[in-house]
Formats: structure tokens, C-alpha cells, sequence
């Protein structure tokens, strides 16, 4: 008996299981309703009463020892797969290659971190929008050359009713309809303009625009806000210089330059030797904005401006191509890695 026993244990240790099929004859063997073991233990009546003990004992490691062995097995043959595929998983792994940060993404955070220093919210609203926050309610009169097909994208051609936002003013409107007075709010988001693209125009770019409504607000505020936000964008030099413009939804509206930090206006190819760079376009919101938006333009008055990412993103990397934001090109995202 103890040799048989000992012969069963050598038979366990020794089996070579290579794949499913011998891990399975393996189970029959030592493991399955008739194994081997099973006719071990049915003879134990016929060793000696003091010995019976022990016997049951080494018959019971030998079930162990082969249930041991069949779950490490198990584990081994299911991690190889179907076919052995010869990978060696002790190798060590590739290096991955570390993203970076968009350098839209870099000055988007930044304008509005500097924006937040002053007391400005974020808000934030739908890209797609009604005729009524996108342009009605800003002032815009009925045969506009905005709300026209070549510059618009709309929804459906033959209702101009749904469109992408132009621009994010219509995420102001909505901050003007569900808030009163003081407003102090940037909206940056993507925008959309019916255009070819090229290297200076594509069919949607970002936009951030502020918004700043209180009793008593004047252009004089509006001034040291740009002049304040000038200088903590472009650096502690930079002047700004404001020229007289229109647009639909400020009246008085301007058009804002800063001083080129490059040549600090002795005159270069980026500022085309005159020394200044527009960088945004703002005014006193038109009172009819005010009061289409619900806000008592009596008693309340306020600025806006808006500039272009891309076009701060452009001055500030002297990147010369509109197209090269959106291409995802890493030989370009990789240059601003240590812009961060
Ligand atoms: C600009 C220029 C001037 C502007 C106006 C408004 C609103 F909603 F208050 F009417 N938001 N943004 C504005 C004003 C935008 O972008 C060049």
C-alpha cells in the first residue's frame, strides 16, 4: 500500500502537462469521479487498524498535492491562450509616449484664469442655437449679412431658425435672461462661419467673450479692464490703443490693439512694421441688447468684448497657419510640452 502510494505521488509530480488536452487526461487521472485515488481509499479496509490513519492521511495530501498542481496548470494554459504565441511576458514593457496640452487648450486657461483674478465667471451654453440668442436678441437686423447662408451654418436650409453659433454672445444673452445685475462673466466655447478654409479663415475657431453689467459702468472701465488683461497676457510693457468700429451689439464700439511685444513698435513682419497687433473688439452694450435680454438698460449699464483663441494663441507663438490648431499633427503639439 505505502508503495503504491509513494508510486501515485512520483506519477503526480511528474506528469507533463503541456496543453489543454494533458491538463485534462491529468484531471481525469487523479481528479475525475473515477481516479485513481478513489481506488486508493477503497483498500484502506484492508490495512492494519493502527495504520489506517496515517494511510487516509498520505492518500489525502496525494488528492492535494494533484489539485494544487492542476489549478497552477489551469492558470498557465488559459494565460497562453489558443495558441502559444512564443511571447516572453517577462520582457520589460515599451515606453509610452506622454501627450501634452492643446496650446488652445494653454490660452483659453489662461485668459480665463486672468479674467478670474478680476472677479469673472465662466459660463458656458449649447453650440447649436436659435435665431434668437445668435442673433435677434442681439441687435442684429433682419437682412444682416450674418444671417445669411454663405456665412452661417444652418441646421435646415429652408428654415433659418436653428443654426451653429457665430459666435458666443448668444451664451451671454442667455446669462443676461436668467441673471440680474452685477454680471461679471467670460464665455469661452467653439464657434462656427460658413467659410473656406485656408491658412487665415476655417469653418469653426474659439472664441472667448466678456460681459460686464452693473449700475454705473462706463467706457472708462471697459479701458482699464483690456489694459489690465493686456499686460498680464503679453507682459508688463504692453500698451493698448483703441480705434472707433461697429459692431451690431455695442454702441460706442472699438476695436482694441496692443503694442507687438516683438519689436516693442520698432516694427517687424509679424506686426507688419506698424508696431500694433489687434487682438479683440469690444463696446458699451446697446441698450436694446439690455432690455431684449430682460435688463433695465435705466438703470443698468454695461461692456463687452470678444476675441479670438487661435488669433492670441497665433501672437503669442508666432504660429503662422490658422490650420495647423486643428490638425492634430504632433510634430506640431509636441513643441508645446514645456509651454505648461
Ligand atoms: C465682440 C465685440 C464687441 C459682445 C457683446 C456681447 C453681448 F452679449 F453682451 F451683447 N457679448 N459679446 C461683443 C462686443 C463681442 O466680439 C468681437
Amino acid at each position: 500500500m505505502e508503495d503504491k502510494i509513494k508510486e501515485i505521488g512520483r506519477q503526480i509530480e511528474d506528469f507533463n502537462i503541456k496543453d489543454k488536452e494533458t491538463l485534462e487526461k491529468f484531471r481525469i487521472q487523479f481528479l475525475g469521479s473515477k481516479n485513481v485515488l478513489k481506488d486508493l481509499f477503497a483498500e484502506i479496509k484492508n490495512v492494519a487498524a493502527e495504520k489506517r490513519k496515517e494511510v487516509g492521511q498520505s492518500i489525502n495530501s496525494l488528492k492535494n498535492k494533484a489539485q494544487i498542481k492542476f489549478d497552477e496548470f489551469t492558470e498557465c494554459v488559459n494565460e497562453e491562450s489558443e495558441e502559444n504565441t512564443g511571447l516572453d511576458l517577462s520582457l520589460p514593457g515599451d515606453n509610452f509616449k506622454l501627450g501634452s496640452r492643446h496650446p488652445l487648450s494653454i490660452i483659453n486657461e489662461e485668459i480665463i484664469d486672468i479674467f478670474g483674478r478680476i472677479g469673472f465667471s465662466v459660463s458656458e451654453g449649447p453650440e447649436v442655437e436659435d435665431d434668437w440668442h445668435n442673433f435677434s436678441a442681439l441687435n442684429f437686423p433682419p437682412e444682416h449679412p450674418a444671417r445669411d447662408m454663405q456665412d452661417t451654418f444652418f441646421i435646415k436650409k429652408e428654415e433659418k431658425e436653428i443654426a451653429l453659433r457665430t459666435h458666443t454672445s448668444s451664451v451671454q444673452v442667455r446669462v443676461m435672461e436668467n441673471n440680474q445685475p452685477p454680471i461679471r462673466t467670460i464665455s469661452p466655447g467653439r464657434v462656427y462661419r460658413n467659410e473656406a478654409i485656408s491658412a487665415r479663415a476655417h469653418c469653426f475657431f474659439h472664441q472667448v467673450e466678456g460681459l460686464y453689467i452693473d449700475e454705473n459702468v462706463s467706457f472708462a472701465d471697459l479701458k482699464q479692464t483690456i489694459q489690465y488683461f493686456a499686460k498680464e497676457m503679453f507682459g508688463e510693457r504692453t500698451k493698448i490703443r483703441l480705434r472707433p468700429s461697429y459692431f451690431p451689439f455695442t454702441e460706442p464700439s472699438a476695436e482694441v490693439d496692443v503694442s507687438c511685444s516683438l519689436c516693442e513698435k520698432e516694427g517687424c513682419n509679424v506686426c507688419k512694421y506698424t508696431g500694433w497687433l489687434e487682438i479683440m473688439g469690444c463696446g458699451m452694450v446697446d441698450p436694446n441688447v439690455l432690455s431684449n435680454a430682460g435688463i433695465d438698460p435705466k438703470k443698468y449699464s454695461g461692456f463687452a468684448f470678444g476675441m479670438g483663441i487661435e488669433r492670441m494663441a497665433m501672437l503669442k507663438y508666432e504660429v503662422k497657419d490658422l490650420r495647423m490648431w486643428s490638425e492634430n499633427d504632433v510634430r506640431f503639439l509636441d513643441q508645446f510640452k514645456s509651454a505648461w
